[in-house]
């Protein structure tokens, strides 16, 4: 594949961009490139750097409207939802640019007299970002931003779905002024991601992606001995006691199971809910869906994202139609919208009621279907929470996962048993914020322990160097004299 067409795909008659897919020889040059700029850029004062970083905050800013627009039609998440993805890079350099007087390092106590002992954190070197159609403006900032501040060089190699925002974010960069070959991007699909990966040039990757393109990627990384950092899959749950309040339970699962249209790693893809209020969650569930989509019409909501691409809507519908032969119970929504070949790849929302262990259960769907588990009422809502737990807890992803109560203990209990990186109470699984206290990052076959769009980015774009100073001026031997 030479030249890569992208389509809007709530219009498919419209084409976004076109990008030729980068050889072997251009991809050769940028990874020269990314050294050569990297013995000058590591060393410039991190404030310094940090400036470059204001001033494509503020293209940002100026042009965060248009920028928004281009989002909205390249991968067609509603436009409100676009505007949100580019107000998150402008958040994200605020954030970073802040870090630059702060990256820490510690100063301790010597054993001996005369003697001084620090670490610090240096940069690393050329990185390699490869990242997701679903999130392709803010998550290159997400991985860019500290990369950056910490004196690192990077490729971005987005997604071939949607690579026009990807490129926007590199050349806006540049045109902040960063010097020659600190920022640059590479296009095309899998293959280019790893000859980047493979070269010795490269010394971190970052990927944004599914479980077997971040294991494949892993494993590449491992034998160069590269820092590599995971965000991959979700399958995350909303757990629903009795006591909730339901009209916020309604809104958030809403926007949890559908927004973006279930395309987010954080995606609420399960409801664990008490049996005796779940008829009446799904029946409101199930009103408020149909909203998203005019049948009649053919018209999506100006709040329902169309799905990426035919082979990513034929997935999702292949998986709805086995959970039913399954057993599960088709509440509303198990079909694709339009013909999938007329005016955009929209899928139905839909609901399943499923017993917990069937296969929707457990994997990642990636579209606007929500897998319903009811639970029986038990002694004691303890029991039930338990219950609940063990099944949001029995998935190879560690995400993101909530729950509902007014019931400070039980709500406690599980945000301390959760087994995933995010974890919200009486909110909806998606949304995180970035800077500060938060942290984006999973557990379990979510990750590898990385976590991004926080401080502890710094921990896969530094290195430590432990510096000791003798100035006793004789010979003093730790651990001995
Ligand atoms: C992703 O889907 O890759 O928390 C990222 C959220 C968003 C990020 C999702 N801020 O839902």
């Amino acid at each position: 594949m030479d030249k890569i067409v992208n389509y809007n795909p709530a219009n498919i008659s419209e084409i976004v961009s076109e990008h030729k897919t980068s050889s072997e020889e251009e991809l050769d040059l940028m990874l020269q490139k990314s050294t050569v700029a990297f013995a000058s850029w590591s060393r410039m004062p991190a404030p310094k750097r940090g400036e470059y970083l204001m001033r494509a905050r503020d293209i940002y800013a100026e042009r965060k409207e248009e920028l928004a627009q281009i989002l909205h039609k390249e991968n067609g998440k509603p436009i409100e939802e676009a505007r949100g993805e580019i107000q998150e890079i402008i958040d994200v350099f605020d954030f970073f640019n802040g870090q630059a007087r702060a990256i820490y390092g510690l100063t301790g106590q010597s054993e001996m007299a005369n003697k001084a002992i620090m670490t610090i954190r240096q940069p690393i070197g050329p990185a390699v970002f490869i990242t997701a159609w679903n999130f392709p403006a803010a998550v290159p900032s997400w991985k860019a931003a500290p990369a950056l501040i910490a004196g690192n060089t990077f490729i971005l190699k987005p997604s071939e779905l949607a690579p026009l925002s990807g490129q926007l974010f590199v050349d806006i960069l540049n045109e902040a002024g960063l010097p020659d070959g600190v920022a640059q991007v590479a296009t095309g699909a899998g293959e280019v991601g790893e000859y980047l990966v493979r070269s010795n040039h490269t010394k971190i990757v970052s990927v944004t992606g599914s479980v077997p393109v971040g294991r494949h990627v892993a494993t590449i990384a491992a034998e160069g001995f590269k820092k590599c950092a995971l965000e991959l899959g979700g399958k995350n749950s909303t757990i629903v006691l009795a006591d909730a309040n339901l009209d916020l339970v309604v809104d958030g699962v809403l926007w949890g199971a559908y927004g973006t249209g279930g395309q987010r790693c954080t995606s609420t893809s399960r409801l664990i809910i008490d049996k005796t209020v779940s008829d009446e969650v799904v029946t409101r569930l199930k009103t408020e869906a149909a909203r998203f989509y005019d049948e009649a019409a053919k018209q999506a909501a100006a709040n329902y994202a169309p799905i990426i691409s035919k082979k990513q809507l034929e997935k999702i519908d292949a998986m709805v139609q086995e959970a039913i032969a399954e057993g599960a119970e088709l509440v509303c929504g198990g079909k694709v919208l339009d013909d999938g070949s007329d005016k955009g790849y929209y899928y139905a929302p839909t609901i399943l009621k499923c017993k917990d262990g069937i296969k929707i259960t457990k994997q990642e769907v990636f579209g606007p279907v929500l897998a319903v588990i009811e639970l029986d009422p038990q002694q004691d809502p303890e029991s039930l929470l338990d219950q609940a737990l063990y099944i949001a807890n029995d998935v190879e992803y560690g995400l993101s996962n909530s729950i509902y109560t007014k019931d400070v203990n039980l709500g406690m209990k599980a945000v301390h048993s959760f087994e995933s990186g995010l974890v919200y109470l009486n909110a909806p699984t998606i949304g995180a914020e970035c800077g500060g206290a938060s942290m984006f990052g999973g557990w379990k076959h979510t990750g590898n322990g990385s976590r991004e769009s926080g401080i502890a980015a710094f921990e896969t774009y530094t290195q430590y160097k432990t510096i000791a100073i003798d100035y006793s001026n004789k010979l003093q031997r730790a651990q001995i004299d």
